[in-house]
């Protein structure tokens, strides 16, 4: 059962990414990962940018870093590419990707609350369950900007030393086209119904695509292999929340009403990709003409 969960709940993270994806190339409301509730914060008589009650009372300073911090450079140290495999597994899960070193990626963006058409009378897959469309009203609130990269899930477990449900478990999902050839030989089971969903040992959001991977050059991409119950906790320390189904729905129309995209219908407009999606046959070819494989990064 336990396996069963992480693998709808490791999908349900890759729609909700993808969505975001989707939306943060032109949408000034665009999806995030964790969201907050309109406020004035009269309590402290201040007026933080986000508005939320933040259960960590460096929030609004840090968002401030984050302001300041987004004009910097993000710089990653190339030596680490020459070194073997073993040695940037290592490096990777010790300090060499110090959070510092990338700018925050918690801004949170005010949306206002309105009705909007949620789902759709056409659906691309019925068994989305995503018909029919109906009005739906929504407060404003706050989202975050950007999905939870990396390097910003990093510092929760720092602080907190959590141990995601993948790491207890032992195990999660990982698309069989990202799976080395050793990890595969160790796969002994598949799911019927999403065979290209394997069982992978060891993967966890340090090790995207199981043991043998790591996060070099990826801790600006958004964190992988993270459960509800995760995410939960994880939005808990920053004092926010997950949005509900509707408030990200709405948030990544970016105010637009019978469009499939946040910028309209066409899929590449002006014949260029403005999503990170898959190209190719699914599930055996992506051809990345979009120019990511996989994750692309958060900002
Ligand atoms: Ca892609």
């Amino acid at each position: 059962m336990q396996v069963l969960k992480l693998l709808l709940l490791t999908v349900l993270l890759c729609i909700l990414l993808h969505t975001a994806s989707v939306s943060s190339s032109e949408s000034e409301k665009d999806g995030g990962f964790c969201t907050a509730e309109k406020s004035t914060d009269s309590d402290t008589g201040s007026s933080s940018s986000c508005g939320c009650k933040a259960s960590r009372s460096n929030l609004k300073s840090n968002e401030k870093e984050a302001m300041d911090a987004s004009d910097e450079d993000v710089t990653i140290e190339t030596e680490e590419k020459d070194a073997d495999e073993g040695d940037i597994i290592s490096k990777n899960d010790d300090a060499a990707f110090d959070p510092e070193n990338f700018p925050r990626t918690n801004q949170m963006l005010f949306i206002k609350g309105g009705t909007f058409s949620m789902g759709t009378d056409e659906p691309v897959f019925p068994a989305d369950g995503e018909m029919p469309s109906r009005k739906v009203t929504v407060d404003s609130f706050y989202m975050d900007e950007y999905e939870v990269s990396n390097a910003e899930f990093k510092r929760f477990v720092d602080e907190t030393k959590y141990k995601t449900e993948a790491e207890k478990f032992g195990n999660s999902f990982v698309m069989d086209l990202y799976v080395s050839e050793e990890t595969k030989s160790k796969i002994t089971q598949m799911v019927a119904a999403a065979p290209w969903w394997l069982p992978v040992d060891g993967a966890d959001w340090r090790h995207p695509e199981g043991p043998d991977s790591s996060l070099l050059d990826r801790m600006d991409h958004p964190v992988l292999h993270v459960s509800w119950n995760d995410a939960t906790d994880y939005c808990t320390w920053a004092g926010k929340r997950l949005p509900t189904e509707a408030e990200f729905e709405y948030a990544c129309r970016g105010g637009k009403e019978d469009r499939l995209f946040p910028w309209g219908n066409s899929l590449t407009p002006k014949g260029e990709h403005w999503m990170n999606i898959w190209q190719g046959e699914f599930p055996s070819s992506n051809t990345e003409e979009d120019g990511y494989g996989t994750t692309a990064p958060v900002s």
